[in-house]
């Protein structure tokens, strides 16, 4: 088993830490607010992107993480939302250089929200800043209850946490009292949605949210 040393460790964030910021001061001079979606693989990540920009002002940009394929990319597109692809070929989470690296040969013609979705995964991406403003945390009632508990750190520093697929809550044991007492320990003050990506309930509840949270970055009011 290869061992990495602490100092290595060390070295890996740093340095990731120093290029989210350079990302992160690149796309605020651009007016573009970025949102790091996270959640494990299934959990409605690009439904959410699909229902919520419809229903935000002002303009929107995806970046889409995923091991291999371009089938998010492409879903996106058909739609006419502006996406763009970054394939890590194994990585188990984006980090700063790879979004760098996709900002970059990018068009923000104007300003709005970014949303990047990460990787399918409910650990790595919560260690890696990209340099977002917030992380959204996507869960959905089929992944089970007990989820804060056994993926602390992605809960705890979520800024915004969406329940989805609550049409499926008949069909399935999800305790909802102990699933927000595990995450109110880990996250008393984060907002939390409950969200539905078939029908787009709750997400007109999202959009008012972020785009009033995005608005000193975006400078965005205009209604769509
Ligand atoms: N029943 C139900 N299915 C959903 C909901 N949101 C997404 N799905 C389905 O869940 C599957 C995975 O969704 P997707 O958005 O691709 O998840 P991602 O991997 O997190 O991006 C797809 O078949 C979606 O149609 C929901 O709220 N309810
Ligand atoms: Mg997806």
């Amino acid at each position: 088993m290869h061992m990495i040393s602490k100092d290595v460790q060390v070295d890996i964030h740093a340095r990731n830490e120093h290029v989210a910021e350079h990302v992160h001061e690149y796309l605020t001079a651009r007016g573009i607010f970025t949102v790091n979606v996270m959640g494990a693989p299934g959990a409605g990540k690009t439904t959410t992107l699909e229902k919520l920009i419809k229903l935000l002002p002002g303009t929107s940009y995806v970046v889409e993480g995923d091991i291999e394929s371009d089938i998010d990319t492409e879903r996106l597109r058909q739609q006419k939302i502006s996406a763009s692809q970054i394939n890590t070929f194994g990585a188990c989470h984006l980090d700063a250089p790879l979004l760098h690296n996709a900002v970059h040969t990018m068009e923000f013609a104007a300003p709005g929200i970014l949303f990047v979705e990460n990787v399918g995964n409910l650990v790595c991406p919560a260690e890696f800043s990209i340099g977002e403003d917030i992380k959204l945390l996507q869960v959905c009632v089929t992944d089970g209850s007990d989820k804060p508990y056994k993926y602390p750190l992605a809960f705890e520093k979520a800024d915004v946490i969406l329940l989805s697929k609550i049409d499926l809550l008949p069909y399935v044991d999800f305790n909802e009292e102990f699933f927000l007492k595990g995450l109110r320990h880990l996250n008393p003050e984060a907002p939390f949605f409950k969200v539905n990506g078939k029908t787009g309930a709750g997400y007109d509840q999202v959009a008012a949210w972020l785009s009033k949270r995005a608005s000193a970055v975006t400078g965005a009011g205009q209604e769509k």
